[in-house]
């Protein structure tokens, strides 16, 4: 780490004692900002990047609730507006029983980057609750996404703070967030969140948006060395949101995806993941994954191994944060895998990504590789304040045209800060420099 950065970061860890998600995530911007550090003097002296490190605003709030059974239920909801230098805080809400402030501040952390390597105009936020949705009635769902808006509602507005969906909340818990919304504040508010229901104000290919974007960023990686997906052995982590729409565009491509997994293990189809039969398990009947290689000839079912073992050239961990590590990327290499791209947030841990880049794999990190949901979001929120809604095709060229802006931003801005090849390095300097230029421009704030 740049010298001049040391002390930032150690007053990171003084003042936010126990956040270890939030100091990796930290660690890592701060250990490769520093060729922009010794650039631009003028940043220092208006001290961006302690205030950068800094929330503008953390809500934290109770959230009771009822159970079909009539017991009450005491969650905790967390908003942390992290930085609004180009545009209304933006970013995800994530209901998962794992989630702490910590957690919540690390995404907001990585938000705030992701944002800006999009060209669009968004500020980082990030969300969510101790809530576990899984195993709960809808009815259940609906009265929590009621109460935890309850309280949200007043910080919220279109130009404002904008959340949208993230692990455990998607169309089902936006739908009833919206609602709520709308009784509160009796305003057709469209633009206040984002990844809605198509019938309420919702964009085409949002829901894809994420795993779409995250297949064309492979895509990128892999054209510049001269390669594709078509013919690919891919292994995706998770089988949610970003992973399902990662598998139906990497088939689309050309590749076979052959591995995915819940937080129960995973699932090994060597002729490629049944599609339809994946978002049936996992979209329409809400089953663990095993539920999967039940009902398919061929497939197995694994737990109690690392679903980085299955031999793939490409792979994306597209489930959590630190699923990929040291043993994990070892196993990739040795197995001839070329290139890793992080569909979900921060998944692989620092010594991994070490591994990786060591070996010569491309690696593309998740700020940079997962920021099609985020810009679809955006693309949604400019349709909201037109109230026009475009086609599919037209949205997913939109998308495709940001993922390969965001690679070549990545890419150019590596070799100009010495990295070539580096898509950390040239993400984090990339989002980094526009943050900082406009809190330059906006003043002592
Ligand atoms: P979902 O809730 O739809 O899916 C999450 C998936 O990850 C599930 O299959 C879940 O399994 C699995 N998972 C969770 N914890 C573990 C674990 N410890 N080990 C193995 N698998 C696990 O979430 P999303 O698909 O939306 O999000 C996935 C990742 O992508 C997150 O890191 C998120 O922050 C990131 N992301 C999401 C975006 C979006 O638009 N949704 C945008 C950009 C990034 P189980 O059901 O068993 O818990
Ligand atoms: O991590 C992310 O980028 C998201 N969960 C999506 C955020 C958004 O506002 O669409």
């Amino acid at each position: 780490m740049h010298e001049a950065l040391e002390p930032i970061f150690q007053r990171v860890l003084d003042r936010n004692p126990g956040e270890t998600e939030f100091h990796q995530a930290v660690r890592e911007v701060l250990e490769s900002i520093g060729p922009a550090v010794d650039r631009h003097p003028e940043y220092a002296d208006a001290k961006i990047v302690e205030r950068i490190c800094e929330p503008e605003r953390q809500i934290i709030f109770r959230v009771p609730w009822e159970d079909d059974e009539g017991n009450i239920h005491i969650n905790r909801g967390f908003r942390v507006e992290f930085n609004s230098a180009l545009g209304p805080y933006k970013g995800g809400l994530r209901f998962h029983p794992s989630v702490l402030l910590g957690t919540v501040k690390f995404l907001g952390f990585e938000q705030v980057f992701k944002n800006a390597l999009t060209g669009l105009p968004i500020g980082g936020a990030k969300g969510g609750s101790d809530f576990d949705p899984r195993g709960r009635s809808d009815r259940e769902v609906m009265r929590f996404c009621q109460s935890f808006m309850l309280e949200l509602y007043r910080h919220l507005g279109e130009h404002t703070d904008v959340p949208a969906g993230d692990m455990g909340v998607g169309a089902r818990e936006l739908g009833y967030l919206f609602g709520q919304y709308k009784r509160i504040t009796n305003r057709y508010e469209s633009g206040v969140l984002t990844g809605k229901g198509l019938l309420y104000g919702g964009a085409q290919v949002r829901r894809e948006a994420t795993g779409y974007g995250s297949a064309f960023f492979m895509e990128e990686m892999l054209r510049v060395r001269g390669d594709s997906l078509e013919g690919k052995d891919v292994v995706v982590s998770g089988s949610g949101n970003v992973a399902i729409y990662t598998i139906e565009k990497v088939h689309q491509l050309g590749g076979r995806v052959v591995a995915c997994s819940d937080s129960t293990g995973f699932v090994h189809d060597p002729r490629g993941i049944d599609l339809d039969l994946l978002k049936d398990v996992k979209e329409v009947r809400r089953e663990r994954i095993s539920a999967y290689a039940e009902k398919i000839a061929g497939a197995t079912f694994v737990s109690g191994r690392s679903i980085w073992e299955v031999p793939c050239q490409v792979a994306l961990p597209s489930a959590t944060q630190n699923e990929l590590d040291v043993a994990g990327a070892t196993a990739l290499v040795r197995n001839g895998c070329i290139a890793v791209g992080e569909g979900a947030n921060m998944p692989t841990t620092p010594d991994a990504v070490r591994v990786l880049q060591e070996a010569g794999v491309a690696f593309g990190p998740g700020k940079a590789a997962n920021a099609g949901g985020v810009a679809a979001s955006a693309l949604e929120m400019q349709q909201n304040a037109s109230r026009d809604s475009w086609t599919f095709e037209h949205s997913e060229a939109r998308l495709r045209e940001i993922m390969v802006n965001i690679h070549a931003r990545c890419y150019e801005t590596a070799e100009e800060y010495g990295a070539p090849g580096n898509y950390v390095t040239g993400a984090n300097i990339a989002g980094y420099a526009r943050v900082a230029e406009a809190m330059l421009g906006l003043g002592l704030i």
